[in-house]
């Protein structure tokens, strides 16, 4: 009842599972892998797709055309498809001080290329959303970065991209991908909320989304679920990065549910209710004590935990309990405007509003979060 096909539409980065588990302490405890190897195994585990940076076609293959070649096989094999393309801009040194936003001119021009480049092959490939993460847009120090010019460089480049595509034609949209920090001391559009407000101020704002990944916000200290439900009203939710994470820490990467499962489970609540029609795309990291055959474990953890929290997200919506306990807590509700068409702020009128009544009036949120909860756990 778990077993993924590719109807559910999960996808991963192939920089997840082959990620050789090289950390800022200690070396790889995996070798390359194989891209071609990632796209047999990932299709038997009934994914719907893959998603790439540039380099990690490179993985094994230094060659570009010999390994475009080599993926674009593995793919008609498979018949996994590419939903989205992304730009490594953060792990070349020249990267250092960011690429859109480095302080040096010859190297913001040398990103731009970069990207030019590798959004050829994801229009090629059948892309529809392009994603980028400025991991390296930031500063460790407040002195040596003028956070105004680098987010004027952030616009230019991101309108330049869009006036690209629009030009050659390309049927792709663009979603930026926030975190508070790492690698970077701090990173500029570090959230969801400064990512939304950044896309008003571009040349063609209805081109740019989001892509949250779950960690990034929970490192912020800040409600996923909440967060993704504001960026699905804004329009703006184009992409997701799904994984699990423990609060304000260093970028864990989990699998996903293996962090905070109660809010995974609101948030796939909310992706199968919400209207969200986009790929369910990993991007966790296989932790670093797995094997090579582990990683495939892992892989799979993620779509079975998403199928799972599906499922009991049905059971939860269909109790009649728990549709009971909507009701008393008056959570329809809330859809409904508060003025009636035609009345106004001036014509608002007091029909006899019991004041101290409505303040005594209890949410009865207890019971339907213990609802909740007890469907997660299993018990109902
Ligand atoms: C990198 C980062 C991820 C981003 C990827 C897209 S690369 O692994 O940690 O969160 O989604 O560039
Ligand atoms: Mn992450
Ligand atoms: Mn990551
Ligand atoms: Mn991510």
């Amino acid at each position: 009842a778990y077993t993924p096909t590719p109807d559910d539409r999960f996808t991963f980065g192939l920089w997840t599972v082959g990620w050789p588990a090289r950390d800022p302490f200690g070396d790889a405890t995996r070798a390359p892998l194989d891209p071609v190897e990632s796209l047999h195994r990932l299709a038997e585990l009934g994914a719907y797709g893959v998603t790439f940076h540039d380099d990690d076609l490179l993985a094994v293959e230094p060659d570009r055309d010999r390994a475009v070649a080599a993926f674009t096989k593995a793919l008609a094999e498979t018949g996994l498809k590419v939903p989205m393309a992304t730009t490594n801009l953060f792990t070349h040194p020249v990267f250092k001080d960011g690429a859109f936003t480095s302080n040096d001119r010859d190297i913001r021009r040398y990103a731009l290329r970069k990207v030019r480049r590798n959004l050829d092959l994801a229009a090629s490939l059948g892309a529809g959303v392009y994603v980028c993460w400025g991991g390296r847009e930031g500063s460790e120090s407040d002195a040596a970065k003028d956070v105004r010019s680098a987010l004027a460089r952030y616009k230019e480049a991101l309108d330049l991209l869009c006036a690209y595509v629009v030009e050659q034609g390309y049927d792709l949209r663009f979603a930026i991908e926030p975190k508070p920090n790492e690698p970077r001391g701090d990173i500029l559009l570090p959230t969801i909320g400064h990512a939304l407000a950044f896309i008003g101020e571009l040349e063609r704002p209805e081109m740019v989304g989001l892509n949250p990944e779950v960690g990034h916000e929970q490192m912020a200290g800040l409600n996923f679920a909440h967060g993704i439900a504001q960026a699905l009203w804004h329009g703006k939710l184009f992409h997701i990065d799904l994984n699990g994470q423990h609060g304000p820490r260093y970028d864990q990467d989990l699998v996903f549910g293996h962090g905070d499962v109660k809010n995974a489970f609101f948030l796939v609540d909310l992706l199968e209710h919400g209207g969200y029609t986009g790929p369910r795309h990993f991007d966790y990291k296989p932790a670093r004590t797995e094997d090579a055959e582990d990683v495939w474990v892992s892989a799979a953890a993620n779509m079975r935990t998403y199928l799972i929290l599906r499922e009991k997200a049905r059971r939860y919506r269909a109790d009649p309990e728990v549709l009971e306990a909507l009701r008393d807590a008056r959570v329809e509700q809330l859809a409904e405007p508060t003025l009636a068409p035609g009345e106004t702020l001036a014509t608002l009128e007091d029909p006899g509003f019991d004041l101290d009544g409505a303040a005594a009036r209890g949410l009865h949120a207890s019971r339907l979060g213990q609802l909740a909860l007890e469907h997660l756990l299993g018990v109902r």
